[in-house]
């Protein structure tokens, strides 16, 4: 590396144009070099600085990435979001209305990717927290095994476990758009600045406020990514058969049945069926399951177009 090439980090991006930060915490606009070079937030990169000092930095090489967060769009292709997560913070609150069935994808993907993952319940502060229609969803989660953490972004003091959890960690938060990942941003690092919105009181639904997704460092540890909401989210294609790997209570029980190459959905001697049945795994996370598979069996046509 010659001394007008230096190691950063990417604090965000947006498209061609990435903010990095340096070692010393110097913060900068980059411009990427060559059309092949792509990067996301939480990328290592190489920076050349320019030999005029008004030209904007070029990112000239990106780090082999120790994990990789994705999302397909809506044209069947895999969009990159976040390198060198450790850790995935699915947030869930029960307003806007809660659809759990993006909550479940996000914590497969996870999975997936070879990240943990948390359930991170915000708005405990709200009556509707309490209502069995919300508990029933957080109980399914620590039913299927998953780490919940429940909190209220407008409550510091209810944050410290999340505080907590995030250290030493590249924790990114997701969900559904007005669940308060800004708000939780906002009170893990105070300086970041996040703007949030209130939900339109008329319809009571989550609105887009966040339009990219930014790194933070917490203050008492750990990196944090910010992210925009979504009105959906599928992870990147997968075979038959590695979709039971994103639900533990389904993984864990896989071994039992009659057929190692069980898909769990009508074979005899299934061992997953017979604890749906039997109330052990959630009707509702089973479902999830089987609308993930079917999923990537309508993506898998665009793929192979795409080849
Ligand atoms: N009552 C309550 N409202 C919250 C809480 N966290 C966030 N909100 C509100 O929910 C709305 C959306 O929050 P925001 O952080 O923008 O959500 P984001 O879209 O996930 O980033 C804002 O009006 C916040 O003030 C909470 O813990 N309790
Ligand atoms: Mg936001
Ligand atoms: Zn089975």
């Amino acid at each position: 590396m010659s001394n007008k090439e230096r190691e950063a980090r990417v604090v965000e991006s947006f498209g061609r144009r990435v903010i990095v930060e340096d070692a010393t915490g110097q913060r900068m606009l980059a411009e990427l070099f060559g059309k092949r070079l792509g990067c996301v937030c939480g990328d290592v990169v190489r920076i050349r600085l320019p030999v005029h000092a008004h030209d904007t930095p070029r990112v000239v090489a990106v780090a082999p990435r120790k994990t990789l967060f994705a999302r397909t769009d809506s044209r069947g292709r895999t969009e990159p979001l976040a390198a060198n997560l450790t850790l995935l913070a699915v947030v869930i609150a029960p307003e806007p209305e809660p659809d759990p069935f993006i909550a479940d994808r996000y914590l497969a993907a996870a999975a997936y990717a070879g990240i943990a993952s948390v359930v991170v319940v915000n708005k405990c502060d709200l009556a509707g927290a309490h209502a069995p229609e919300f508990t029933k969803i957080v109980d399914e989660y620590r039913g299927a095994g998953y780490e919940v953490i429940q909190l209220s972004a407008h409550d510091s003091a209810s944050v410290q476990p999340l505080r907590e959890r995030a250290r030493g960690e590249v924790v990114m938060l997701v969900g559904q758009s007005g669940v308060g990942k800004s708000s939780l941003t906002n009170q893990l690092v105070p300086t970041s600045g996040r703007a949030t919105r209130a939900l339109s009181e008329s319809t009571r639904e989550g609105r887009h406020t966040t339009v990219s997704t930014a790194l933070f460092r917490i203050p008492s540890g750990g990196e944090l990514i910010d992210s925009p909401g979504v009105r959906d989210y599928a992870p990147p294609l997968l075979e038959d058969a590695e979709v039971q790997t994103g639900w533990p209570e389904i993984r864990s029980r896989a071994s039992a049945c009659r057929f190692n190459n069980c898909l769990h959905l009508r074979e005899p001697g299934c061992a997953v069926t017979a604890a749906v049945e039997s109330g052990e795994i959630a009707p509702r996370r089973y479902e999830s399951y089987k609308r993930l598979l079917n999923i990537m069996r309508e993506l898998a046509p665009e793929y192979a177009r795409r080849r």
